[in-house]
């Protein structure tokens, strides 16, 4: 039994959980947010049997974007502030961060 936890963009998060459940995969949608960015972005639960792994990963693969974004640097602490041009910096986020966690037990009650 594994825990797939999956850090998605919220673009891509309705799509992502409509393929999964056409599979007949159960999920769970948590609302997150990146340290980063400090931006809105979608954590899904998908606990499955070890064999599913693979294809719930294709899933993801599938589903999820890479996108490129804007990020403007905050001035730089004890900086000369009137002199400082935050220029933007591009940052790739996505497709999906995916961590597959060993379930020890998993219990219905
Ligand atoms: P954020 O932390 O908001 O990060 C958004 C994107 O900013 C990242 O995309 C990456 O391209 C960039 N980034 C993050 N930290 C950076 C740094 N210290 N310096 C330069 N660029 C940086 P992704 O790597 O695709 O990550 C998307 C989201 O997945 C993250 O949003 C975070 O919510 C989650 N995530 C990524 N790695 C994680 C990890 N090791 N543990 C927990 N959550 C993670």
């Amino acid at each position: 039994m594994k825990l797939i936890v999956a850090v998605v963009q919220d673009k891509d998060a309705i799509k992502l959980i409509e393929a999964l459940m056409a599979k007949g995969y159960r999920a769970t949608k948590l609302a997150s947010t990146g340290g980063f960015l400090k931006e809105g972005n979608t954590t899904l639960l998908v606990g499955v049997n070890d064999h599913m792994v693979a294809e719930v990963l294709a899933i993801i693969k599938k589903m999820c974007k890479a996108r490129e974004q804007l990020v403007t640097p905050l001035t730089p602490v004890g900086g000369p502030v009137d002199s400082y041009v935050p220029y933007p910096v591009e940052v790739v986020v996505g497709g999906a961060t995916v961590f597959v966690l060993s379930v020890e037990q998993w219990e219905k009650v």
